[in-house]
């Protein structure tokens, strides 16, 4: 048996809840985009336009000293003014997130048939995608149906001053900064100038929604005309660019990302979860097998709704789809709407669909409760992560029920008992 730490439960992500959007998170890739961005006078939710325009002077000389000329810096900043709108935007926390298979159906829905008329439509740039990246079409298709509805929700936010008001804001003020100054960078660079990088209100950009640092270690010309243009009606850039992403981050050329599994009865599910791998014949052994009838491949078992759920057998390349937004339920989203895609069968394996859903201060309560018990969850957000579910587990091997980290309100009955 081989087990691991995931690298995607350690990786220092940051998740940006999208205002409704359910589950759906933004893209957590890439390095800041500079130096530490600490101390300067952030509004704390008090923003007015006198203090924002403090801050863009105070802000400056970071800027510059991270590589970004006065030119710059002084004529994308002349333009940008204090949003509101934004940073309500950026507080707004809706109370219910969508169970994953409402998610789900409404990720894919009709979406499938869309993206089979744009493979038609785009098929010899998507072979040489293909041939450059190894990712298949379906997956770089199923990200730009995932991020923008394959173009036609590109957002149209002015990144500058949106990235700036929420670095003056303050609330994720250094994440905000680093990625202004590979906004400004991206500028400077040329492949855009301010007035047309646009995107959505968080600082994600183009047919697949990039944020400026993933742009910057990930964006490609692959039209050759000189510039890395994710933004213009044209998806080429920003489907290859996604390929780029994808492998670099791990992506291996002639695997799938996984596949639904039939788990046996009495399946061990101390088993399950993405810190623990097995090769496939470790699976078959313990009695694994797939929907399909197709040899088990090497991964993690994951089993969103618990045991009452279906299962998934996912591999390095799920765990790639992971890096784009580490979240399972958009991975899953980009996988099976890869699937209908390609024409290929959905999810076989019947949800707990009559669940009533835990509210968001229900799942902070569970979390509480569980580190009351001893069982660290590493915060108490309301968000179930990785860490709560391994939480949740630990707690239901304690009490001798089903180890499947799954949150619905017998556990909470449980912890409040
Ligand atoms: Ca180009």
């Amino acid at each position: 048996m081989t087990r691991r730490i995931s690298r995607i439960a350690t990786s220092a992500v940051l998740i940006l809840a999208l205002a409704g959007c359910g589950v759906s998170l933004n893209q957590t890739p890439g390095a800041v985009g500079g130096g530490n961005f600490g101390g300067l006078p952030t509004a704390g939710g008090q923003g007015s336009e006198a203090g924002f325009r403090n801050w863009v002077q105070s802000f400056r000389p970071r800027a510059l000293a991270a590589g970004i000329s006065p030119g710059t810096f002084d004529s994308a900043m002349a333009g940008a003014h204090y949003q509101p709108s934004i940073v309500a935007l950026d507080r707004k926390q809706s109370e219910f997130t969508k169970p994953i298979w409402d998610y789900l159906d409404g990720a894919i829905g009709t979406r499938g048939a869309t993206g089979r008329s744009k493979a038609a439509q785009y098929a010899s740039t998507l072979s040489a995608i293909e041939a450059r990246y190894g990712v298949p079409r379906e997956i770089v298709l199923a990200v730009w149906g995932m991020e923008s509805n394959f173009g036609a929700n590109r957002g149209n936010t002015q990144i500058v001053p949106a990235l700036a008001t929420l670095a003056y804001d303050g609330r994720r003020g250094e994440f905000f900064a680093g990625e202004l100054v590979a906004a400004l960078r991206i500028i400077q660079s040329g492949d855009v100038d301010s007035a047309h990088m646009v995107g959505s209100w968080a600082g994600a950009m183009g047919h697949t929604q990039f944020m400026p640092s993933s742009f910057l270690s990930h964006a490609v010309d692959f039209n050759g005309d000189g510039r890395r243009d994710i933004w213009s009606n044209d998806p080429t850039d920003a489907l290859a660019s996604t390929a780029s992403y994808l492998r670099q981050n791990g992506w291996r050329p002639g695997q799938s990302w996984g596949t639904e599994v039939i788990l046996p009865q009495g399946f061990d599910f101390n088993q399950s979860g993405k810190s623990v791998q097995h090769s496939g014949s470790q699976w078959a052994a313990m009695g694994v097998r797939t929907v399909s009838g197709a040899p088990v491949p090497s991964g993690s078992i994951l089993a969103p709704a618990g045991a009452r759920g279906p299962a998934f057998l996912i591999t390095e390349n799920f765990r790639a789809i992971l890096k784009y937004n580490a979240s399972d339920s958009y991975a899953l989203g980009v996988a099976y709407l890869g699937e209908a895609i390609a024409g290929r069968r959905g999810i076989q394996g019947g949800w707990p669909r009559g669940d009533r859903t835990l509210s968001n201060s229900e799942k902070a309560e569970i979390q509480r409760l569980l580190m009351a018990r001893g069982f660290d969850t590493g915060g108490v957000d309301g968000k179930l992560g990785s860490q709560s579910t391994e939480a949740i587990k630990a707690f239901q091997r304690s009490r001798g029920v089903t180890p499947d980290g799954y949150a619905d309100t017998r556990l909470l009955a449980m912890l409040r008992s």
